[in-house]
């Protein structure tokens, strides 16, 4: 069984309050486990007897609770995959295990590229991982855990550090408001396993799976579009006004700026312009709540200015931005394409016209078809 792109919310159980997995192997891939509670164990989820087919990739859990065990988990006699999850808030009342709790010997979950920061156990026992009396011993790799060592020195009571683990904290974008996007800054980003071959897949947003490079721990991939000139978190008019402004510029050039030169060849040409139409109207995933894009509803305001100097960013730094890609030329009928979407463009946004005059845009329409 498939399960993706699901929300389990405000549910209710004794064992597993979201989901209850029995002697059975589903892949649960890109959803959020939030306010799910157990009367017993498991606030998220509870796997009894599954093995390692019983996969959660991308999936967030937060504000889980169970009276006993496992907040946002427990494995009992289950082996499953685990990775590119993040766990954060769940917590338990009177027992361990606040984010995970594996019961039972055969319970060693394989636990990769996962966050867990912030969980709370009712008995300090555990406040990330909890197994049972030290029988279960995960294998972890490439996690961001918080307190996993402390003193520099690995708690062997979470399992077997296998490699890459850290324990910093994430630096998540709103925590307070379940916002757990990775920040610009976080350590998370491009830390995940190098090896890691799931480049077909996609983050919680809907946004590439792999980017920079190399994954990054969590359920979220951090991506900031290099098309957002003056980083204001969304690729829109203003953006375009400046790409405009060095059209057809080259290095030397007054108006040239490396900033425009998407595909890059020193020039501000066709190509650049192809790719900057590629990115049209993106917005910066963590400006919106979690799960905001994959429902695909609407984006929150941008940043003020004042918060973009507050944050220390300034043109010409791009965190973790896609690489700008080789020059490769592009056919006449995109070329067509994109002339009937700058006029579009021209007609629709009353913003644009405040930006640039009719005599300018004019100016740039036809030098554009000119080439054409
Ligand atoms: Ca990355
Ligand atoms: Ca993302
Ligand atoms: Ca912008
Ligand atoms: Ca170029």
């Amino acid at each position: 069984m498939r399960i993706t792109n699901c929300t389990f919310r405000n549910n209710k159980g004794e064992c597993g309050g979201g989901l209850y997995n029995y002697s059975s192997s589903p892949t649960v891939t890109n959803c959020i486990f939030s306010d799910n509670t157990a009367s017993l164990y498991g606030g998220g989820v509870y796997n009894d007897q599954v093995n390692s087919a019983t996969e959660f990739t991308n999936c967030v859990f937060y504000d889980n609770k169970a009276e006993y065990y496992g907040g946002g988990m427990v494995n009992e006699d289950a082996w499953p995959t685990i990775i590119n999850c993040t766990f954060s808030q769940n917590s338990t009342i009177s027992e361990g295990g606040g984010g995970l709790h594996n019961y039972l010997s055969s319970s060693n979950p394989d636990i990769k590229n996962c966050i867990f920061w912030g969980n709370t156990a009712g008995n300090g026992v555990g406040h990330q991982i909890e197994n049972y009396q030290s029988q279960p011993v995960p294998t972890i790799s490439y996690c961001d855990i918080q307190d996993c060592n402390t003193g520099g020195v690995w708690d062997a009571n979470l399992g077997t550090n296998v490699a890459g683990n850290i324990d910093a904290d994430p630096c998540f974008a709103a925590p307070d408001a379940n916002n757990y996007h990775l920040r610009y800054d976080s350590p998370c980003i491009d830390k995940g396993d190098p090896d890691f071959a799931g480049s077909n897949e996609t983050d919680i947003d809907g946004e590439p799976r792999v980017i920079n490079g190399r994954v990054d721990m969590g359920a979220d991939e951090f991506y900031w579009s290099l098309a957002d000139f003056n980083l204001d978190e969304i690729v829109n008019f203003i953006d375009y006004a400046m790409f405009a402004n060095a059209w057809q510029t080259s290095l030397g050039d007054p108006d040239y700026n490396d900033i425009y030169d998407l595909a890059d060849n020193n020039t501000i040409d066709y190509n650049d312009l192809a790719l900057f139409c590629e990115q049209w109207l993106w917005q910066a995933a963590w400006t919106q709540p979690l799960g905001a894009m994959m429902m695909g509803q609407g984006w929150s305001q941008p940043m003020s200015q004042s918060r973009i100097q507050s944050l220390g960013l300034t043109e010409g730094l791009y965190p973790s931005a896609l690489p700008k890609q080789p020059q490769t030329q592009i056919t006449e009928p995109d070329i067509e394409e994109i002339i009937k979407w700058l006029e579009e463009l021209w007609l629709t946004q009353d913003e644009l016209r405040k930006m640039i005059s009719p005599a300018e845009w004019q100016e740039f329409i036809e030098r554009v078809k000119i080439r054409y």
